[in-house]
């Protein structure tokens, strides 16, 4: 099948009362213009509700992708329209696993989730043999790559706490010198001017002397944009998560290599599951 272009699909498709977006006949835009067939799926989940910011980080992966990889960018059809703490990131979690869930028939080579959270990775990996990478892990690896020590500079301080737990939950300590907060909100960062670039320069800058670090990993998707200004005002490696995650899930995904089934990652049991969530559950 030869396609012209890249595209972004997001159904509005009616499940028990919510609006679901996923893998609708509406492209909600259409991205890039190569004349090639696709050879990869890429499922990019945007955990929370933000139709902008679903588009948003869809261009940041498109810009980074291959040429014959379709990027799929879908957000739950519930839940918080920013995750700025563990209240919102419980909701988000769930909205994760609905997405999986519902992109199975359409079986997706690769799974970004495109939230610095992470929220639901290891619930999507249950559910999938696709690899599935959350855009915090990837940026960590990225950023222990370049440099001994890394600072992350993110939104609200509140989700410090956040970004330092994963830092823990995969072993980053050592790597990651401090995570440092900008008290600007999910959904201002769209706002792109320069003002706020320069808050987030900033702060980055400050991190990198206090942290002694050498790489700035970016700690919130919708800073996707920011990356390449961040870099050449910084002058050392900024990572933004969405972009090296794509990488790394094409670049999994064309070895052959996904979600291992042994153990923990194994299928979900089959159970009900009950109220909103009954379309979710694993048949018993
Ligand atoms: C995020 C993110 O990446 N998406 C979102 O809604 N919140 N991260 C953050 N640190 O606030």
């Amino acid at each position: 099948m030869f396609l012209t272009s890249r595209i972004i699909l997001v159904r509005k498709k009616r499940i028990l009362g919510h609006f679901c977006p996923l893998w609708c006949n509406t492209p909600l835009a259409f991205v890039s213009k190569f004349n090639r067939p696709f050879k990869m799926k890429l499922l990019l989940i945007n955990p929370n509700t933000s139709d902008s910011m679903t588009a948003g980080i869809a261009k940041s992966a498109c810009a980074v992708a291959a040429a014959d990889t379709q990027i799929i960018a879908v957000h739950p059809s519930f839940g918080p329209l920013s995750i700025e703490g563990h209240y919102d990131e419980a909701f988000a979690a769930a909205g994760v696993a609905e997405q999986v869930r519902l992109a199975q028939p359409q079986s997706p080579d690769a799974i970004v989730i495109a939230c610095f959270g992470d929220p639901g990775l290891e619930a999507a990996r249950e559910a999938t043999r696709a690899p599935v990478l959350g855009i915090a892990e990837a940026a960590f690896h990225a950023a222990s790559m370049l440099a001994t020590g890394f600072s992350i500079v993110t939104t609200m301080t509140r989700t410090c706490i956040l970004a330092e737990r994963l830092v823990q939950r995969y072993g980053f300590e050592h790597q990651c010198r401090g995570v440092h907060g900008t008290d600007i909100a999910v959904l201002d960062l769209e706002d792109g001017g320069e003002a706020m670039t320069r808050q987030i320069e900033e702060v980055a800058r400050t991190a990198l002397v206090r942290d002694r670090s050498a790489a700035i990993v970016l700690g919130c998707a919708g800073m996707s944009a920011l990356c390449q200004t961040l870099t050449a005002r910084l002058g050392v490696p900024v990572i933004d998560g969405v972009a090296v995650a794509v990488k790394f899930a094409e670049a999994l995904a064309a070895l052959g290599l996904g979600t291992s089934k042994m153990g923990d990652y194994a299928q979900p049991l089959p159970k009900t599951y009950t109220g909103w969530a009954t379309p979710l559950g694993w048949p018993t």
